[in-house]
């Protein structure tokens, strides 16, 4: 079943869905590996395997490289963070086409204005074009898209832009109208308050989609029973990669011998496995033995 399908199905379901985040193809063999629904290409941790600020420094072409490398490795969906779509309608649209070809499941775009700043970024700018320039981005976007499943998620930044409830209920209800497929409501309080009464106010019909980095006390059963679809796990790997590099390399410059550290690291054969080194091997082998029927090796 291809896998934009697989995440509608899923969207259509009972249950909650579990997203993790990556930012390289790595990241997203573990996120599948460790039993989650789908995988979250997100701006941010891309952005800071450059070393670069999320604030649509990276092109389109940057994010759907590292998307569709992940499309590749990766069994179950990939949703792709977009940003802002890259400029105005017509340059969403070219996402669209771009990213629906590449594999990826799902895209996510936002209502802010170009270039953006991450959303939780202390005195960011996070001002929004209106509504009927996004309400144009996700018509331009469903124009576009060719394969019925792949979906458009609406991610509306009233609540970051501390625009109040009204104002993204109003805009949620707008991109429900134009054709989005999700609305991702993003908060950077830190309780899911804000969440829970928009969720509560709200009478679309598409579900709904969150981001609890700044409230992660929140439990699980608590979005479930707050009418909330799809959770997105945006960074946490990046932030733990992040630590446990800095601090075996701390660990490694200010010691004697590398054994030191090796119970914090992976063992050589968990990456082989990683990256299927063992394949080649069978691969060599079935050559080998082919080159044989063939005369060009002794029996
Ligand atoms: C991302 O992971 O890139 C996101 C979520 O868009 S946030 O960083 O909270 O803006
Ligand atoms: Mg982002």
């Amino acid at each position: 079943m291809p896998k934009s399908e697989i995440l509608r199905k899923k969207l259509e379901g009972n249950s909650i869905i579990k997203v993790g985040g990556a930012f390289d193809v790595m990241s997203a063999k573990l996120v599948e590996n460790s039993g989650f629904d789908a995988i979250w290409s997100g701006s941010f941790a891309i952005s800071a395997t450059h070393a670069l600020p999320d604030a649509s420094i990276l092109t389109m072409t940057d994010f759907l490289n590292t998307s569709s490398n992940i499309v590749d490795s990766c069994k179950i969906p990939v949703i792709a963070d977009c940003d802002t779509g890259f400029g105005g309608p017509s340059n969403v649209a070219h996402t669209v086409k771009k990213f629906e070809s590449a594999g990826v499941a799902a895209i996510c775009i936002e209502d802010k204005i170009f270039p953006k700043q991450n959303s939780l970024l202390k005195n960011g700018k996070h001002s929004l074009v209106s509504e009927k320039e996004f309400v144009a981005k996700i018509l331009a976007a469903k124009d576009s898209k060719t394969n019925k499943n792949f979906m458009i998620i609406a991610r509306t930044e009233a609540l970051i832009a501390e625009l109040g409830i009204n104002e993204a209920i109003k805009r949620a209800n707008a991109y429900e109208s134009a054709g989005a497929d999700a609305i991702l409501i993003h908060s950077k309080k830190n309780t899911p308050d804000e969440i829970f009464e928009f969720s509560d106010r709200w009478n679309g019909n598409i579900p709904l989609v969150v981001v609890p980095t700044t409230y992660p006390t929140v439990e699980l059963s608590e979005l479930i029973q707050n009418h909330i679809k799809m959770v997105i796990f945006a960074n946490q790997t990046l932030r733990v990669a992040y630590s446990a590099m800095n601090n075996l390399l701390k660990e490694i410059n200010n010691s004697e011998r590398i054994s030191d550290v090796t119970q914090q690291m992976s063992s050589m054969e968990e990456i082989f496995d990683l990256q299927k080194m063992y394949e080649i091997k069978d691969q060599e082998k079935t050559i080998e033995e082919d080159l044989k029927k063939m005369g060009y090796i002794d029996e």
